[in-house]
């Protein structure tokens, strides 16, 4: 039996047809659910698709972030991360140290490393090849989702290669996937304010465009809640949409809200819950082609995380045990969770928790192994 909702805001009525059929929603059906306030009747729709597509299930995985550089030779404004390399704050790792850091910090085995840092002018395409070759020998078992496709153009540039040469290298020592980030908001107008020494948006969907014809797997994400307007974030899933029609390497989608603190743009506020849960569901409605959207629990706090289990998330992220990137940008939420946390904060949405590995074959775990069942 088919449930009616009571919509407040009638005006969705059409969106609902739509879902139900499983028609392709357009950029102005998209627009309509960004101007609505009834998140309700948005969450409602988005938990279809998200049921349609999982079930019951929440994904989620044993991982750490691994940043071996904060050193950046761009400054954006977005960003509380990076650093300039004369700043006394500044760190780069050696290569024994990121080696020594991927086995540090949790109880649990790790099937992923998700390895990112700042642009950093002296550290080589072959330093990464070592890294990466270095921790695949350490840890011949756990996957390396590595590098964002701003990282990516920057080493094809310092090295005056191309981008597939560059990430036929770094497969071949050992990159197993790319994470989604550095994709900020495509609309030029705000990346010339918050992220003037990055690549631009057609710049990242071509390196996008090129790892996934090259066979590499991806996640893609959106940064919002700084200045962009909502014809922009509907721009930018569009485009992500266009893209995985062409070449099907998105996996997961991360709607990313914006942390203003000791960034040059602190005097932004903060995005709410709301907005925070209609990213998600508005996300989950249009990208009807990438499989997976995540509720990252760092970024949104493990509450609202938890509650996205309801708005059209199926996945929570992971472990993650050292976060960076928004800790120095005022993140309150703790840095790590356990896998036990984890279970509970998914279990007490009423969903099903289920481990997987980064490209979601599930993983079943003993108290000292795991395997990754095909
Ligand atoms: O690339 C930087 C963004 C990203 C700030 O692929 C900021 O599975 C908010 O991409 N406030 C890093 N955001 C995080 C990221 C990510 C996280 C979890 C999972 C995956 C995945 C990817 O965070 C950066 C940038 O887009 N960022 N500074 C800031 N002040």
């Amino acid at each position: 039996m088919q449930l009616e909702p009571n919509f407040e805001d009638q005006r969705l009525l059409p969106i609902l047809e739509k879902v139900r059929t499983g028609e392709r929603l357009t950029f102005e059906d998209g627009m309509a659910l960004y101007r609505s306030r009834d998140i309700l009747a948005i969450g409602h729709m988005a938990n279809i698709v998200r049921e349609r597509l999982h079930g019951n299930t929440t994904f989620f995985n044993v991982n750490r972030h691994i940043n071996p550089t904060d050193v950046c030779v761009a400054s954006c404004r977005l960003c509380a991360f990076g650093k300039k390399a004369r700043d006394p704050k500044a760190y780069t790792m050696s290569l024994e140290q990121v080696w020594e850091v991927a086995g540090k910090g949790y109880s649990e085995a790790a099937t992923e490393f998700h390895i990112v840092g700042g642009l950093h002018p002296e550290l080589t395409l072959d330093w990464f090849c070592q890294m990466l070759r270095g921790l695949k020998q350490r840890y011949p078992r756990v996957h390396l989702k590595a590098f964002t496709m701003v990282e990516i153009s920057y080493l094809a540039q310092r090295q005056k290669i191309g981008i597939r040469e560059t990430l036929e290298r770094l497969r071949e020592a050992g990159m197993d996937s790319m994470p989604g980030g550095g994709a900020e908001i495509f609309s030029e107008r705000v990346r010339r304010i918050i992220c003037d020494h990055k690549i631009d948006g057609n710049e990242w969907l071509n390196v996008a465009r090129i790892a996934h014809q090259a066979g590499l797997k991806s996640n893609c994400t959106m940064l919002y809640g700084h200045i962009e307007t909502a014809d922009d974030r509907m721009d930018h899933l569009v485009k992500l949409r266009s893209l995985q029609d062409e070449t099907h390497g998105f996996v997961t989608f991360i709607p990313l809200a914006f942390h203003p603190d000791n960034t040059p743009l602190q005097h932004i506020a903060k995005t709410t819950g709301f907005d925070d849960l209609k990213n998600i569901a508005v996300s989950r409605l249009m990208l009807d082609n990438i499989p997976h959207i995540k509720s990252y629990w760092v970024m949104m706090t493990p509450r609202i995380a938890q509650v996205a289990q309801r708005f059209g998330a199926d996945d929570i992220d992971g472990t993650v045990v050292e976060e960076k990137i928004y800790h120095d940008a005022g993140a309150t939420t703790s840095q790590s969770l356990r896998r036990g946390d984890l279970l509970r904060l998914i279990q007490a949405a009423g969903r099903e928790p289920v481990e997987r590995d980064t490209l979601y074959r599930p993983v079943e775990r003993t108290e000292t192994a795991f395997t990754v069942l095909v």
